[in-house]
């Protein structure tokens, strides 16, 4: 131990000793060795290091206070605003076959790879050793997470994140059971990693370590968020519990009623704004671990904190974090605009915005072009805000329950502009996990990715994440289901369907209606149709939930147009997905393949006696 005695403080050594975790020091002392920062600094869960991340932060550059008390602004470079899905890959042994849809790499290849960029990354830094918990502290949820990094930054995002879990460490014993995560944000120009062709997210699913370099965006570099999320798909495969990209929530029915969902959506679905729906509850809008219990699924947020998209979030449609966002208390903002005056500026965020500043490209005013002569844009979209999930006034009372919550349905939320219906629920769990969730699909948007409507697959929400074959994941949820004699309802949600004109059919809070009518459904307090893609609303009952949740008139018009049945596209859906899987095999797939025929026959039959596009009334 003597080389790591000599990077740190008396303080600092005694808080590592205090875990009595060989593996800590073992994985300590190598990273240190290896990448030989200047200083190291250990955590635990006090206040005191909590307010020395925070100021470290500022100290070095990585975040620059703004007007509001406790803002920060946060800076990724250009080139690194989004995780990296091309240089994330599994690091996979000999003899090993993730599938074909896995990205990964020879271990030993990547190991090295990876290592040899580590090597001496730190000189002239400080790195951070962290102890964070994963889920509610000392539950049956709680996972233990070690997070080595040399980013003041991404340490402090973690201390908005996630639960701090110090204390926790020292009741694992003397174990390796717990998740590593190594971060180096490589070398900085202007604060900003600056070799990111070299970024590299590697994972050892083996170990459960999770290697990161050259890069700071938080979705490549906070280990916790999407790293653990890997890592806790690979453990739960065999232990019957699921790591689901789910948010969880609380849709509250008559007669103070509460009814738990979690859902799953792709990015720009609508997933955060369905978890912050004004009036309802939030316990969490991104990653759940569920697991079974008295015959129903139960749900913790494994996260503590929230980093959500900073894009259209403007006071009328997003009134919560509208209001934490323009207060004081603790926020880190990152890659939107900062003025002369400290103030932050984002895209779509409906007040005026200024003219000049600076963002993640640098020096801007409006009008600045790119080396391709394309504007550049004020802010970045993927730029982000990171909160803490209590800092929200709709936070749920069970947020740290170690229990977690009974959850009532599952939500698998995509977008198209044409296809399916604003809501449905599925004939049953696998039907609802095989036909709303395996067949999601999103839209891009003009905002998003070059051409605009290109349908884009992403089963369950989850596609970037998976550790293991497509076929053994959609097994792992059917037979999580299965174990459950209560097991949640399942419902497909689509909020961009369009008119014929392109406009949007519905409104951006038309989805509170839609929570309601679930949560009826989920207690068996409302009707429905039968179709043959799933249960779909009565008019008579939306019609009044319009009225209470909005105070807005719904119309049978508003109805059909929304409800009706498209068969040709919901058909050509069914044909694009069986291509996705064709090359897929295993009994879940094949489980799939039955299930496409039968609602393809189904539709094909409806077809025949009414044609392609069917009004809900004619059903
Ligand atoms: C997502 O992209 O699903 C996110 C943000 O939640 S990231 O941390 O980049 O994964
Ligand atoms: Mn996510």
């Amino acid at each position: 131990m003597n080389n790591i005695e000599q990077k740190m403080d008396e303080k600092s050594f005694a808080k590592l000793k205090s875990l009595n975790n060989d593996a800590v020091i073992d994985f300590v002392t190598k990273y240190i060795e290896l990448c030989d920062p200047d200083t190291v600094y250990v955590c635990d869960d006090s206040e005191e290091d909590r307010t020395y991340i925070k100021n470290r932060s500022v100290e070095l550059g990585e975040e620059i206070k703004l007007a509001t008390e406790g803002h920060t602004i946060h800076f990724d470079g250009p080139k690194d605003q989004a995780r990296d899905k091309a240089n994330t890959k599994y690091l996979v042994r000999e003899g090993v076959d993730l599938g074909e849809k896995l990205n990964t790499k020879d271990y030993q290849t990547g190991y090295d790879e990876v290592h040899g960029f580590f090597k001496d990354s730190m000189k002239g830094k400080q790195m951070y050793v962290r102890f964070f918990c994963l889920g509610p502290i000392k539950s049956d949820f709680s996972l233990s997470c070690m997070q080595i990094t040399d980013s003041a930054y991404v340490a402090h995002s973690e201390d908005l994140l996630y639960r701090s879990g110090y204390e926790q460490f020292k009741s694992i014993g003397n174990t390796k059971d717990f998740f590593r995560f190594v971060h180096t944000a490589g070398q900085l120009e202007n604060n900003v990693s600056k070799n990111v062709e070299n970024r590299r997210v590697f994972i050892d699913l083996d170990d459960n370590i999770v290697y990161s370099t050259n890069t700071q965006y938080a979705g490549n570099t906070v280990g916790l968020k999407k790293l653990a999320m890997r890592l806790a798909i690979n453990k739960c495969k065999d232990e019957n519990w699921l790591t689901e990209h789910m948010f969880v929530m609380g849709v509250n029915g008559p007669e103070g009623r509460k009814t738990y969902f979690a859902g799953a959506f792709p990015s720009a679905c609508g997933k955060t704004s369905t978890a912050m729906l004004p009036g309802e509850t939030i316990i969490g809008d991104d990653i759940a671990y569920i697991r079974p219990r008295n015959g129903q699924a139960q749900a913790v947020n494994v996260e503590n904190g929230i980093f959500g998209i900073i894009r259209d979030v403007n006071k009328e449609d997003d009134p919560i974090i509208w209001d934490v966002l323009n207060s004081s208390g603790e926020v880190i903002f990152s890659n939107i605009l900062k003025d002369e005056n400290d103030k932050v500026y984002w895209l779509g965020m409906g007040t005026e915005t200024a003219d000049k500043g600076i963002n993640y490209a640098g020096e801007w005013e409006k009008g600045k072009k790119d080396a391709n002569g394309n504007d550049v844009s004020l802010a970045h979209k993927n730029a982000r805000y990171t909160v803490e999930l209590d800092r929200l006034n709709n936070a749920d009372e069970n947020t740290q329950d170690p229990e977690g919550v009974s959850i009532g349905g599952f939500i698998y939320g995509g977008r198209d502009s044409d296809t399916s219906v604003p809501v449905a629920e599925s004939f049953s769990f696998a039907h609802g996990v095989l036909m709303y969730g395996a067949t999601l699909e999103s839209e891009t948007t003009a905002a998003t990715l070059g051409a605009e409507g290109v349908r884009t697959f992403n089963l369950m929400s989850i596609l970037d994440f998976l550790a293991y074959p497509l076929n053994n994941y959609i097994q792992h949820n059917l037979d999580f289901g299965a174990g459950l004699s209560n097991a949640p309802r399942v419902f497909g949600v689509n909020y961009f369907l369009k008119s014929k004109e392109g406009k949007y059919l519905n409104g951006m809070l038309d989805k509170g209606v839609w929570v309601k009518w679930m949560e009826l459904r989920v207690n068996d307090e409302a009707e429905a149709i039968t179709t043959p893609v799933g249960k779909i609303p009565l008019y008579e009952d939306l019609k009044k939930i319009f009225s209470q949740v909005l105070g807005k008139e719904y119309t049978e018009d508003q109805y059909v147009e929304q409800f009706t049945i498209r068969v040709p596209e919901l058909i050509a859906k069914i044909d694009r997905i069986r291509k996705v899987y064709a090359s897929e095999s295993g009994e879940a797939i094949k489980q799939l393949f039955t299930e496409f025929d039968a609602q393809e026959a189904r539709l094909k039959e409806l077809q025949s006696e009414k044609g392609d596009h069917i009004s809900p009334f004619d059903i």
